[in-house]
């Protein structure tokens, strides 16, 4: 939890639903604004957390075949689950448990994953954003993993995948999945491959389906599978400038040409759906095919694989399965919003997650920058999770603060998104900030923003002295250009009757700026 900012909970119909909010206090007699609060109640790592679900799970009886939330969204139940998040987002259940079962969102988690704060992904919800995690063959520590899905999460990370490769996967996974309040996604293809020794061409459907059934059990509330690469989309990427740049999807097209043979992922998908549906593992149907250059955005390669997506959601939606559909990548400003219109039509509403996209190529070491402005305008046009982008994308695996810097950064576009969409709580906390920086409450407007750490040593950069915090200007424009002290005087003129005081300001000589009172 960010320090200065208090959980709080709300309670449901029965007091097992405790929905945590992130109070934030304000000075001057205002109310305290609740913001969400992804940051879970806080674990130690050896311990993991409380298991908060486990009673409505076992309540409801585990099921040989199904226990997926889409399940009982179509039975007409409202889950605790279902409430718990219409809680979190301010809205009614019945209209959560509609949106399930019309597969126009998830609520992604596995009944493996009882330690999860239930939450939702769809175009109708606040738009979420992941972050990405994972060890890799140059640098494995368990203890590191742990920490950055901590603060992931404190950022305001909505979910967290675990990428990790190289060693200690398993037990990586494990300490993770124990301590996270937020859903879990992986891409069970890169395990798959560790157990071959890194050879695609050796990957199998046997291996692939006890890679599944291994998270499975350890609770993954997601997996990016990429079903849709399929033998024949190959060849569609052999002119690209950046070729395939997904890792599950090069080494599927790997797999395809060696044995020339259609994916295992494709010809064994209703075995999958099967497995999903046992434990409600959602399917985040990978873009394997996306594109990984401007010059690439909107090719056929990645269109034809966008049609088999399709395909593909219909199917798991036959096993009660729950599914949202990854997008690119790399596309300039002009082509998103093709992106959305196409993936919406052809897989019939279900969720859009996607990876930026990115908006230009030239700016390596600012792609948190590069993709958040084509995050937002994604989010906008009915995306509903958007992946995050570090600063080290393409150059090397990020750092704590790397993940923050990439957690805040879509954190901006998905509120962005939010508020162009008229979600009713996204103002609020725009308004209750604004009013605090005009009043010059200081303490206020650090408290309410994303980074109030970052935004008090800012300021304290250049007015570290106590009385500055209530001063009515900053460093920025000093006291004598102050737009804002100008405006409330205005303000004090109006209430005051603007005739007889702009008579008053003509008798002064006019002068928008006033005179700094020199101190003696
Ligand atoms: C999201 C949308 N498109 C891709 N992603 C994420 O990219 C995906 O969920 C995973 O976390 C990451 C890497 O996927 P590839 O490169 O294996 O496709
Ligand atoms: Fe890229």
């Amino acid at each position: 939890m960010i320090p200065s900012r208090k959980k709080v909970y709300v309670e449901g119909s029965r007091p097992d639903i405790q929905v945590p909010f992130a109070e934030v206090e304000l000075s001057g007699g205002e109310p305290p604004v609740r913001l969400y609060d992804t940051s879970g109640p806080g674990s130690d790592p050896e311990e993991g957390l409380p298991q908060l679900r486990q009673k409505w799970i076992e309540e409801r009886g585990i099921d040989e075949k199904c226990n997926t939330q889409l399940h009982y969204a179509k039975k007409g139940m409202i889950t605790p689950e279902m409430e718990f998040v219409a809680i979190r987002e301010g809205l009614q259940p019945e209209f959560v448990r509609d949106e399930i079962a019309a597969g126009r969102a998830i609520l992604p988690n596995n009944i493996n994953h009882p330690e999860s704060e239930p939450m939702i992904i769809g175009k109708n919800f606040l738009v979420k954003i992941n972050a990405n995690i994972g060890t890799s063959a140059v640098s494995d520590s368990i203890a590191d993993e742990v920490e950055k899905l901590t603060w992931a999460t404190q950022w305001g990370g909505d979910t967290v995948m675990d990428l990790s490769t190289g060693k200690h996967i398993h037990a990586t996974r494990e300490h993770i999945i124990r301590n996270s309040a937020v859903p879990i996604g992986t891409v069970p293809l890169y395990q798959a491959l560790e157990k071959v020794n890194g050879d695609p061409t050796k990957l199998n459907w046997e291996v692939y389906r006890e890679t599944i059934i291994e998270q499975a059990e350890q609770g993954v509330d997601y997996m990016t599978v990429h079903a849709g690469v399929l033998l024949s989309y190959v060849p569609l990427a052999a002119n690209r400038v950046t070729g395939i740049v997904s890792r599950g999807g090069s080494i599927m097209a790997a797999w395809c040409l060696a044995h020339h043979e259609e994916s295992f992922l494709y010809t064994h998908y209703r075995e999958l759906c099967e497995i999903f549906a046992k434990y409600d593992i959602a399917f985040s149907l990978g873009d394997g095919l996306r594109p990984g250059s401007i010059a690439d955005a909107n090719d056929e390669a990645q269109f034809a694989e966008l049609r088999t997506l399709g395909e593909l959601t219909k199917i798991a939606w036959e096993y009660d399965v729950q599914v949202m559909v990854e997008g690119p990548g790399h596309v300039p400003m002009h082509k998103i919003k093709e992106n959305v219109d196409l993936q919406q039509e052809i897989c019939q509403e279900a969720p859009f997650y996607t990876l930026g996209p990115l908006t230009t190529d030239v700016a390596p070491a600012y792609d948190h920058i590069t993709s958040a402005i084509g995050a937002a305008m994604i989010g906008w046009f009915g995306t509903a999770m958007l992946c995050y982008v570090t600063p080290k994308e393409h150059l090397g695996l990020p750092n704590r603060d790397d993940v923050k810097e990439g957690v805040i950064a879509y954190k901006i576009a998905a509120h962005a998104a939010d508020l162009a969409k008229g979600h009713p709580k996204a103002q609020e906390w725009d308004d209750a900030l604004s009013k605090a920086r005009f009043e010059f409450r200081w303490e206020d407007q650090f408290n309410l923003s994303l980074d109030p750490q970052r935004a008090r040593e800012y300021h304290d950069e250049t007015l570290p002295a106590e009385p500055a915090k209530t001063a009515h200007f900053c460093s920025m424009c000093g006291p004598k250009f102050c737009s804002m002290k100008i405006s409330q005087e205005l303000k004090e003129y109006a209430a005051q009757g603007m005739a007889e005081k702009s008579e008053e300001f003509r008798e002064a000589g006019g002068k928008v700026y006033l005179p700094v009172v020199e101190k003696k």
